[in-house]
């Protein structure tokens, strides 16, 4: 046995480090980073076999990210790019999961952060995460896409840097995930599926396909498979939603702001997008906590309620393909939804009688 630690080689220093040339924002300051990327891609051959196999199906699990999202990626790039322009606050509009990347990465910059999410409307974790890392958190009456309204305009106002994804250090950050998925698999896949809010994430995947393949490192870029939920679905509808309304929180929008970028993502890559009911996002949700033991938010299986839907009708052909379903969230971020849709334990006395009654040994 040696008695030497061994070393991890070339530990992992985040997403701006590792693809910094490709990073177009500020190289002034050193990247306000929590050690975010790097996430798993972890193949999922019974979820695969489930929906019909035949095909190769990864999930690129975000939830694994330092604040519990893909935010996590955008607000590193978001977050560095203020400290160079001299922000004093950062200010964001939020289902959740972006105010509390936006709560942390301030922390770590020494920057005031406030954050506007829709009252009663954001998973628990979420409001934990944004509370617990100092930010001011501000619910309003009203939709995100009220909030996003709010901070625009707040942003013009005040001295304040706002850190939606209509920033555009914040796609900068997002495209790193397509570079993981490329780099770990060898190339391209031929299908990338996700859920679909303000259109940010969809918009940053296709920027990064593209410039891999635009400068070679690629042979082919995939097609997009986005998903909406059916009760906040403008894009699929094409006109925006007034008043959205879903079990996934995180994608209650009726506006995206990345709306164009997104349908030009779609067309381009000669993609699809397409609305899944609640139903279909839980049963996907249970689907691949159950066959694959991998949790994530409800809003995340989205993009996997879209694939079901698509072999389910028949507009989508996998066969032979390599599919990545990108999983945005942390199933713990929402633990109220994880338990308002599992059977309650059963609660016994401490002795061994009742225990073997559970285990319906007699
Ligand atoms: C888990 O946090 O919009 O289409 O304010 O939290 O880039 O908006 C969250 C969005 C998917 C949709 N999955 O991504 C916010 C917010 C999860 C999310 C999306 C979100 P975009």
């Amino acid at each position: 046995m040696s008695s030497q630690p061994t070393r991890i080689p070339a530990a992992w220093q985040g997403v701006i480090a590792h693809y910094r040339k490709r990073i177009q924002i500020t190289t002034a300051v050193p990247p306000v980073t929590l050690l975010e990327g790097n996430t798993p891609l972890i193949p999922a051959p019974a979820l695969a076999k489930s929906l019909g196999g035949e095909f190769e199906l990864y999930l690129k699990y975000e939830g694994l990210n330092p604040t519990g999202s893909f935010k996590d990626r955008g607000m590193t790039a978001a977050m560095t790019q203020a400290v160079a322009d001299g922000a004093r606050a950062v200010i964001c509009a939020s289902t959740g999961n972006t105010a509390a990347s936006a709560a942390a990465y301030a922390a770590r910059a020494g920057l005031k952060c406030v954050v506007l999410v829709p009252e009663g409307k954001i998973a628990a974790g979420k409001l934990a995460g944004a509370l617990s890392y100092g930010a001011q958190v501000i619910s309003i009456n009203g939709s995100f896409d009220d909030g996003l309204r709010m901070v625009r305009e707040a942003a013009q106002q005040a001295p304040i840097a706002l850190v939606n994804s209509i920033n555009p250090a914040r796609l900068q950050g997002q495209k790193t995930a397509a570079f993981e998925i490329c780099d770990v698999l060898g190339g391209a896949p031929d299908w990338l599926c996700l859920p679909v809010g303000n259109a940010g994430n969809i918009s940053a995947y296709w920027l990064g396909f593209k410039e891999y393949h635009a400068d070679g490192v690629v042979a082919s870029r995939p097609r997009l498979l986005g998903a909406q939920a059916a009760g906040a679905a403008p894009i699929v509808l094409g006109h925006v939603v007034e008043h959205p309304e879903t079990v996934a929180t995180a994608i209650r929008i009726g506006n995206p702001a990345r709306w164009h970028e997104a349908a030009t993502a779609l067309e381009e890559s000669d993609g699809h997008i397409c609305a899944v009911g609640d139903d279909e996002i839980l049963a996907a949700y249970r689907q691949v906590a159950q066959l694959e033991g991998v949790f994530c938010e409800p809003s995340s299986a989205a993009g996997l309620a879209g694939i079901a839907k698509g072999l389910r009708e028949g507009w989508l052909d996998l066969r032979g393909m390599r599919v990545v379903c990108v999983l945005t969230g942390h199933g713990l971020k929402d633990p109220d939804t994880a338990i308002r849709l599992s059977v309650a334990p059963s609660i016994i006395e401490p002795n061994m009688v009742a225990l073997m009654k559970q285990l319906k040994i007699t």
